[in-house]
């Protein structure tokens, strides 16, 4: 009797089934994925996302494409995206809305391997696809001045890379270089300097952190 009454307080088929259509009804939050042109190379070359995340490519320096396609022999390159990324087009964005892995390449560099692939998952609500894991990066204040934190989360220990860039994807400044770190929360300070540590003009910064296969942008303001 007691499991009769209790079952159907707790349990109630009606209430089990509303808990179930929430979980697969709610979708994993759409995150922004950045991959930073280094030299002639993508990093990271190899990217796994869910549907519907964005992919932002970063300039840093010279002069490049963001071309979808295996090879240039591939009959469709270019069909999907084919950006620049030069000193006046610093950044492309892209968002994946199917399934499946899309090479892409840069043509003037395809020769020196500069390539890269994108590999869209679909992101399921109950089971099967683990939750979608993000830094959850933030900085606080922002806008600032003199200093601001920029915060994350690693979800398991490793070695963390950080970088500040300026509007026009210029390094301003190495926050971290492979900096092992456990996992869980962590912050790491930028003064509003450059390497030569003088404070940068004010304006919007992009602050990049890496860490445990997860690679994220965030928009700071510097204020004076
Ligand atoms: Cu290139």
């Amino acid at each position: 009797m007691l499991f009769r009454n209790i079952i159907p307080r707790f349990l109630h088929p009606a209430l089990a089934s509303v808990v179930l259509a929430i979980l697969v009804a709610s979708p994993a939050a759409a995150a922004t994925h950045v991959v930073t042109q280094v030299d002639m190379s993508f990093s990271p070359p190899d990217l796994v996302i869910n549907v519907g995340d964005t992919v932002q490519w970063v300039w840093t320096a010279g002069f490049h494409t963001v071309t979808n396609g295996a090879s240039l022999a591939d009959p469709n390159v270019g069909k999907k995206f084919d950006a620049s990324l030069t000193p006046t087009t610093t950044m492309f964005s892209y968002t994946f809305t199917a399934p499946g892995t899309v090479p892409y390449f840069c043509r003037p560099h395809l020769v020196f391997g500069m390539t890269g692939t994108v590999t869209v998952q679909v992101a399921s609500g109950v089971g099967d696809v683990p939750a979608h894991v993000t830094l959850a990066l933030a900085s606080a204040p922002n806008p600032f001045n003199p200093r601001t934190l920029i915060g994350y989360t690693l979800p398991a220990a490793s070695g963390v890379s950080a970088a500040v860039h300026d509007a026009a994807g210029r390094l301003v400044r190495q926050l971290a270089v492979d900096l092992q770190q456990e996992a869980g929360r962590h912050e790491l300070a930028w003064d509003g300097a450059g390497e030569d540590g003088r404070v940068m003009p004010a304006g919007v910064y992009l602050v990049t952190v890496s860490g445990a296969g997860l690679h994220e942008a965030t928009k700071v303001t510097l204020v004076k």
